[in-house]
Parts: C-alpha cells; sequence; structure tokens
C-alpha cells in the first residue's frame, strides 16, 4: 500500500505552482460543467414523457419503414460475432506507417480462413474523417491471421479504418475502427458536389439517379484528352472499384459493379456502371479506383443525394459546368 504524496490531496495547501494552479483551474471547470449538467437536467427535453421516450429510444423498430432496415456497413468495429482490432489506435504521421490488425472471431480467436471476392479475401479502406485522404490497399495475411500492411498517413488527423471481407462460413462484412495520427491536422470541407472529375489527365464524369434506400444504377465514364478510354483494364474483377461513404459519419455503402470484364457484354469503358444503395438523403464521397494503362487511379466525387427520387448529376443543357467553376 503506497501512501498518497500529500500533493494528491486536495484538502491541504500545497506550495502554489503551475500543476497546482493547473489542479485548480481543472477544478474550477469541473465545478462551472457540473452545474451545466445539473441545469441541463432539470431542462431536459420532454420532462414528462419519459416512458414513452425511453420505449422509443431503446426499442427494435417495428414499423417496417426504412429505420428497420440493416444498418449500413463500416459504422461498428464488432458485427455478426466479428471484430476488427487494430495492433494500435494511434500511429504517428509518416509516408510509410505499418499497420498490423487481425479479424476476430466470437470465441476472440484470429480468422485465418476468408472467402474471396473482387480477387482479394480482405480489401482495406483508409480515409481521414474529413474525406481528404483515401487508401484502398490489400494487405497480407500471415499464418497466424495477423493482417498487415504500409500505409501513406503523411497527413495527420483521425482516420476511419474499414476492413471488407467475408469469412469462411459467414457473411460478408464492413468493419470499422478509428486511427488517430498524430501531428498538425488542418481539417478541410467537403468538396462541393460535381458530375466531373479529374486525376492524371483523366476527366471522369458521373451520371445516374440515386434514390434514398434504393438500389440506384450510376455510370461513370472515363475520358483522356478528350477521347473516351475503351480499353480499360479490370482491376479486381471489374473495370472500376467503387467506394461510397456517408459525409456525415462515414457510412460505408454497397457498391457492385455491373457485369465484369469477358463476359462478352460488359465494355472496357468509357462508361463503368455500379449499383449502389445510398441509405439516406445527403452528401456522400465517391472514390473510383480504375485501371489504365497499367496504372490504377482513383478519382473522387461528391454527390449529393436529395430526399426522394431525384437525378444525381444533371444531365441536359444545365449539366456543362459554369465557366470558372473550379476543375
Ligand atoms: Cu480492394
Amino acid at each position: 500500500m503506497v501512501e498518497p504524496e500529500l500533493n494528491d490531496n486536495p484538502e491541504t495547501e500545497p506550495p502554489m505552482n503551475a500543476t497546482t494552479k493547473f489542479a485548480g483551474f481543472t477544478l474550477g471547470l469541473a465545478a462551472v460543467f457540473g452545474i451545466a449538467l445539473a441545469t441541463g437536467a432539470v431542462l431536459g427535453p420532454e420532462p414528462t414523457d419519459a416512458p414513452a421516450h425511453d420505449t422509443h429510444a431503446t426499442g427494435p423498430a417495428t414499423d417496417g419503414g426504412p429505420g428497420a432496415e440493416e444498418l449500413p456497413g463500416g459504422l461498428l468495429v464488432t458485427s455478426d460475432g466479428y471484430t476488427l482490432s487494430l495492433d494500435t489506435t494511434q500511429t504517428t504521421a509518416g509516408p510509410n506507417a505499418p499497420l498490423r490488425f487481425r479479424i476476430l472471431d466470437q470465441q476472440g480467436a484470429p480468422v485465418t480462413r476468408y472467402v474471396r471476392s473482387h480477387d482479394k479475401d480482405l480489401h482495406l479502406i483508409v480515409v481521414r474523417r474529413d474525406m481528404a485522404a483515401f487508401q484502398h490497399v490489400h494487405p497480407v495475411l500471415d499464418g497466424s491471421g495477423t493482417w498487415s500492411v504500409p500505409l501513406d498517413l503523411t497527413r495527420a488527423g483521425d482516420y476511419r479504418v474499414f476492413a471488407d471481407f467475408t469469412p469462411e462460413g459467414g457473411e460478408d462484412l464492413t468493419l470499422g475502427a478509428d486511427l488517430r495520427v498524430a501531428g498538425a491536422y488542418d481539417p478541410r470541407p467537403l468538396p462541393v458536389a460535381t458530375s466531373a472529375a479529374t486525376v492524371n489527365g483523366y476527366t471522369v464524369t458521373l451520371d445516374g439517379a440515386v434514390t434514398p434506400g434504393r438500389s440506384s444504377t450510376v455510370t461513370l465514364s472515363v475520358s483522356k484528352d478528350g477521347k473516351p478510354v475503351t480499353d480499360l483494364q479490370p482491376y479486381l474483377g471489374a473495370y472500376g472499384h467503387l467506394v461510397a461513404l456517408r459525409a456525415a459519419d462515414l457510412a460505408y455503402l454497397h457498391v457492385h459493379p455491373e457485369g465484369h470484364p469477358g463476359d462478352g457484354v460488359t465494355p472496357a469503358g468509357p462508361g463503368i456502371t455500379f449499383s449502389v444503395t445510398a441509405p439516406s438523403a445527403g452528401d456522400y464521397r465517391l472514390f473510383l479506383d480504375f485501371q489504365h494503362e497499367g496504372v490504377v487511379r482513383t478519382a473522387e466525387f461528391t454527390l449529393s443525394v436529395p430526399s426522394g427520387a431525384q437525378t444525381a448529376a444533371p444531365t441536359g443543357p444545365g449539366a456543362t459546368p459554369e465557366p470558372g467553376h473550379g476543375h
């Protein structure tokens, strides 16, 4: 049993120094905060209908409406008995930061057997929470069930790590976990919604109508130097791989390419078509990986999904971006 030092006892009068001044300041804040909490308790919302409120807050959705639908992917670190376990949840900024993690089963044992999907056993998406940094990488699995991959974490900030996989004998899952990257963080606002994006001399345009809660079709068309690209190369079993995240909470959407290379009907560009289900209205960030001339590039879009059915990207006379508006 260790006797606490005198200075740890708030009842005593220790010599005044920076530490105790700070402690006093903290206590003062706590007192103010405590008052605020007490006031909030008194003035809290709906003080008279507590029973109905409690039932609503904790009960399952039973009306069959949108609330009853399955939760989007990526919001949970544990789902269906599987857990995404990062070896470390905090690291320092750097261009070659090693990430190690495991997928644990219900017994806490690392999963070593997976069902391959889109050419890989596991897809790892790493996104800064403001969407200003994106990586889609494929870690390597060792015999003990530990995945590892180097990440480019040059830019500090809070990141979300998504593991998209199917355990042997299970359903496909996307689990998400937070990764904090220490350093100076300069969060960026979400770019405005556009129907065209440029990357390394390529222009990608977005067309389609996205309806909240329903599978919707979007087509991304690739051109270079003003000419449609018709010789896209297969990447991950398709002519493109699309990741879509809800801006407000980074919900990870289900996206499937339509058709696949070699099926006799799916062209190698310029259009790549996907089925997307947006769980709600709101802003989404889309990241399209496509391969051409041996290089994988990523085109990024902001997509605003309105309430009800409307076109995601304007078509007709209004579709041409106004001169002087960004890219
Ligand atoms: Cu992947």
